[in-house]
């Protein structure tokens, strides 16, 4: 005679399960619960604990974790050496398995889940049945879902047996279970201190990330597209963005969304003012501080008005009526910002289309020391053939005291701020990059050249497309000029202050070329490529 061991904290459909294969001739083993529910029912059922002659201990931590359990799931019926030993130690075979696992996901799904419940309902036992049960699946078979019941009953009631085809189907769904439940505890432990409450710095968890949305397309609409996030999201990261309205978000609108974002986060709106930010192509093409949310949005759209059109627009401050009105007046992809008021909601509702993010700032601590709590990614990853590319975060932020004054000419306090403010525009802009500043606002933005000489000269010629003046200009270059050329392009459109990291084998020739032209430079030290 077949045996069955049931052992569920989901009894949905057990009780009839039970009843049909009892009518099958099967014998049947089940634990405190479900023997109790079994029993109820009428069938006639024997306590694992009676079977095992050992009873249920630890307030159940241990039912079914005996050798008279595991022995008649693990043992080769082929191998008579296997029998011959179960035979030597009285255990009998146990055939099918039926198991559903405490329920950890559903308890910590609960708000105000203790860490005592979630421990508590870490299954063990019923795991340990289930990977005995699926690694003998040559002659078990092993139930983990009552979705299962039907299907292996009718193969019973049919053939008397279980298909040896269900049964590796179902070992897989088994051991697929198994992977999902230990990896729900080990994401919801990775986020707790060991007094249950919140970390600090959460445990990423493996890497594991979590499914958000699939996209209409990807970059191009050929290809298949997908947006996921980190299982424990930085506080004010992009992934965490809701969206107030608008069409669906495609791929390259998240990408430039995060460019956007990033950079408009790297200004801290109790210490720089309102900042605004406007992205194309996965680069800054107008950044500028204001008095005022709609004042920060002028200036950054004045840099570069052609480009800005159908644009990615972000601010480190809420987003009021009157920056809504401006905004309005331009073709906009997508609008992020921490906040909306009532009146340029309204503004925008007259714009279906527009995507409009907000996204919260609140949990980001500005002077925390580890990247997360600063809202920012801790690692860059980057596909290559059949590889990953993984770096540190280009976190770097420049202090005054980090820089060197290596000119004649120092920069005045003027100079100084927009040096630091064209530089962090620069970190931003896809390498070589050149930016040049004035009064809180980018100038002119050379993005993306292979050369040096030819982002300082776009640059330039970008100014002068939107009738800014390059006089008396601060410059940011992301990496050293490898010759004086570059710094003479910069000079001849005007610039009076240049930031650059320094490090070129011809230093020299360019800090002779800056004292030449009455050019004030500091060097950071540091660089910042963007690829
Ligand atoms: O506490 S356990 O990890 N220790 C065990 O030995 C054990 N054996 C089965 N949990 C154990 N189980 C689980 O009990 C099963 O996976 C099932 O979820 C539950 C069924 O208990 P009951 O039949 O008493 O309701």
């Amino acid at each position: 005679m077949a045996t069955a061991l049931l052992s569920v904290s989901d009894k949905t459909g057990i009780v009839e399960l039970a009843r049909s294969l009892h009518a099958l001739g099967v014998k049947l083993l089940s634990t405190g619960g479900t023997a109790r529910l079994l029993a109820d029912s009428g069938l006639p059922v024997t306590e694992v604990a009676d079977h095992t002659g050992f009873p249920e201990m630890l307030d159940g931590r241990v039912k079914t974790l005996h050798p008279t359990i595991h022995g008649g799931l693990l043992a080769r019926r082929d191998l008579p050496a296997h029998m011959a030993s179960l035979a030597a130690h009285g255990i009998e075979t146990i055939d099918l398995l039926v198991v559903n696992l405490y329920p950890f996901e559903a308890t910590v799904a609960k708000p105000g889940c203790t860490l005592e419940d979630a421990i508590e309902n870490i299954d063990i036992g019923g795991p340990a049945m289930v990977r005995s049960a699926a690694k003998n699946w040559k002659d078990v078979a092993v139930l983990t879902d009552a979705s299962q019941y039907a299907g292996v009953l009718a193969d019973l009631q049919q053939d008397g047996r279980v298909s040896e085809s269900t049964r590796f189907a179902l070992a897989v769904a088994a051991f697929n279970r198994i992977s999902n439940y230990d990896a729900a505890i080990s994401d919801h432990l990775s986020a707790l201190r060991p007094d249950g409450t919140r970390a600090e710095f959460p445990a990423q968890s493996n890497g594991r990330f979590v499914k958000l949305q699939d996209l209409r397309y990807g970059e191009n609409p050929h290809q298949s597209a997908a947006f996921y996030r980190d299982l424990h999201p930085a506080p004010g990261s992009l992934v965490s963005a809701v969206q107030l309205q608008g069409k669906e978000l495609s791929y390259n609108n998240i990408a430039d969304a995060d460019a956007a974002w990033e950079c408009v986060k790297g200004f801290d709106a109790s210490v720089d003012g309102p900042a605004c930010v406007i992205v194309k192509h996965a680069n800054p093409c107008g950044v500028a501080l204001g008095a005022n949310a709609a004042e920060a949005y002028g200036k950054a759209f004045r840099t570069d008005p052609t480009s800005a059109f159908g644009g990615i627009i972000a601010f480190n401050v809420p987003v009021d009526g009157a920056a809504a009105q401006a905004i309005a007046k331009q073709f906009v992809e997508v609008l992020i910002a921490p906040g909306y008021t009532d009146e340029a909601r309204a503004v925008f509702a007259a714009k279906a289309n527009t995507r409009v993010l907000q996204i919260s700032l609140d949990g980001v601590q500005r002077d925390a020391p580890d990247a997360w709590s600063r809202g920012l990614n801790s690692h860059d990853i980057k596909r290559v053939g059949s590889g990953l590319l993984i770096q540190s975060a280009d976190n770097h932020v420049l202090g005054l005291q980090d820089l060197k004054v290596v000119t004649k000419l120092a920069p005045t306090d003027g100079q100084l701020a927009d040096l630091l403010f064209a530089w962090k525009v620069a970190k931003f802009v896809k390498s070589n990059a050149i930016v040049f500043c004035g009064d809180g606002m980018t100038l002119g933005v050379g993005a993306g050249q292979m050369s040096r000489l030819d982002s300082a000269r776009i640059a330039s010629i970008k100014a002068s497309h939107a009738d800014l003046s390059l006089a008396g200009s601060a410059v940011a270059s992301d990496a050293f000029f490898p010759f004086r050329d570059g710094l003479d392009v910069l000079a001849d459109a005007g610039a009076r202050s240049v930031i650059q990291p320094g490090g070129s084998l011809r230093d020299d020739e360019v800090i002779a070329a800056a004292n030449e032209r009455g050019i004030a430079m500091v060097l950071t030290g540091v660089r910042h490529f963007r690829h």
